[in-house]
């Protein structure tokens, strides 16, 4: 039973919008919490669309300055949701106001901006003011159950941490130059949007973190058509047609502190792919095995079981003892990707509840940052690249 309530104010309704609202509904229904969280108000430029947005998703009022939306009293949490150049202002003003913040990822734009940040959260964390930034995919149970596993060391010595996250929406040509293909407005492509989750949920699963990395990027369709709106994944054209300044794919590698190697692959292209996430980490005494498309199930490989029984094992992750899901169904029954940001806005609620700090905190998305950053000047000077003998034949 809560003993309190939060006045919540959320900027941009476009899908993480729509995926954040969902959660401030449901949480806490499902979650005992200390918390009540109240969906204050939505903000966006477009009053008749931030309506709209407000009546579908459940807020209760609206603003469209979210300077306005800070200086509210009845507003105690600000949720960004909208895109990343956006993030280091709001979410320094928002803490400097004394709100809670929930920053959506990557946390910034470039590591100067996320250093900003991290030190307006430490000077706000004195006051009790909180924040997090929402790797939402760390609250999938299979990979919180991954995490216990490797935790409980039943891999053993970690030696490979293997994630591809794969997607296909912009490979038509045609499709137009929205603002997730402008370096000024989201800092970096597939590497930023979707390669920020594998490395934050790599280095989750494994307790460990990334020490150096060495990487590749491409921009396979450098021209596209001028969008009609400012949708970040959809749009009409207006005409005419524009550069494309950020990557539509991203592979890296690195060493992990302990010693692993990892392997990474972050791409827009990957056609037949919607939103495919695949992560395997080898130990020396087993392996598991993530796939977003299947969500609910976690394969591991137990290496002390013997040859005659081994081989891959698969858990249903929907068991009361598995992570989040004592909250839901009963055994058996499957949950999906808009429980993850559940799980996230419940934990951010009981944190807050609770007078603790939620986690991954903005230093974890600066850390992510700088990954990111080192990726992409890895890329640019093109280390560890040895140009193999042109084929004469
Ligand atoms: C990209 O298409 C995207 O919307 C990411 O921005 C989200 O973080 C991810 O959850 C789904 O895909």
């Amino acid at each position: 039973m809560a003993d309190g309530t939060i006045g919540v104010g959320m900027i941009g309704y476009s899908f993480m919008g729509a995926a954040h609202s969902q959660a401030w509904r449901s949480a806490g229904h499902f979650f005992d919490l200390p918390l009540d969280a109240r969906m204050t108000a939505i903000c966006g430029r477009d009053r008749a669309a931030t309506e709209a947005a407000a009546a579908k998703l459940g807020w209760h009022d609206v603003e469209t300055d979210w300077r306005e939306l800070i200086a509210r009293d009845d507003i105690q949490l600000i949720d960004i949701c909208s895109p990343g150049d956006t993030h280091a202002e709001i979410a320094i003003a928002a803490l400097a106001a004394g709100k809670h913040v929930l920053c959506e990822k990557p946390l910034a734009n470039t590591v100067a901006e996320a250093e900003l940040m991290v030190a307006a959260a430490q000077e706000a964390r004195r006051h009790g003011v909180r924040s997090m930034v929402g790797f939402n995919y760390r609250r999938v149970p299979a990979v919180a159950l991954a995490r216990k596993l490797v935790a409980d060391g039943r891999l053993g010595e970690i030696r490979h941490v293997r994630a591809q996250y794969l997607q296909d929406w912009i490979i038509d040509p045609q499709f137009p130059l929205v603002w997730r293909l402008q370096a000024e407005r989201a800092g970096s492509g597939a590497l930023g949007d979707i390669g920020a989750h594998i490395v934050d949920a790599t280095q989750f699963i494994v307790g460990d973190r990334l020490a150096g990395v060495s990487g590749l990027t491409e921009t396979f369709v450098k021209e596209r058509p001028l969008p009609s709106s400012s949708s970040g994944l959809s749009a009409g054209s207006r005409g005419g047609t524009g550069a494309v300044t950020v990557d539509d794919a991203a592979l890296f590698f690195g060493r992990f502190h302990g010693g692993a190697l990892g392997s990474f692959e972050a791409t827009r292209f990957a056609g037949g792919r919607k939103n495919a996430i695949r992560i395997e980490v080898n130990g020396s005494l087993g392996s598991l095995a993530f796939d977003f498309e299947a969500m609910n199930e976690l394969h591991l490989y137990d290496g002390t079981a013997g040859t005659e029984t081994g081989g891959f094992t698969r858990i249903l992750v929907t068991e009361p003892e598995h992570p989040y899901l004592r909250a839901w169904w009963p055994a058996g029954h499957l949950i999906g990707y808009e429980h993850s940001f559940t799980h996230e806005i419940a934990d951010l609620l009981a944190d807050l509840g609770n007078h603790t700090d939620p986690s991954p905190s903005f230093e974890d998305g600066l850390q992510v940052q700088q990954v990111l950053a080192a990726v992409v000047e890895s890329a640019a000077a093109g280390s560890h690249w040895q140009d193999l003998p042109a084929v004469t034949r």
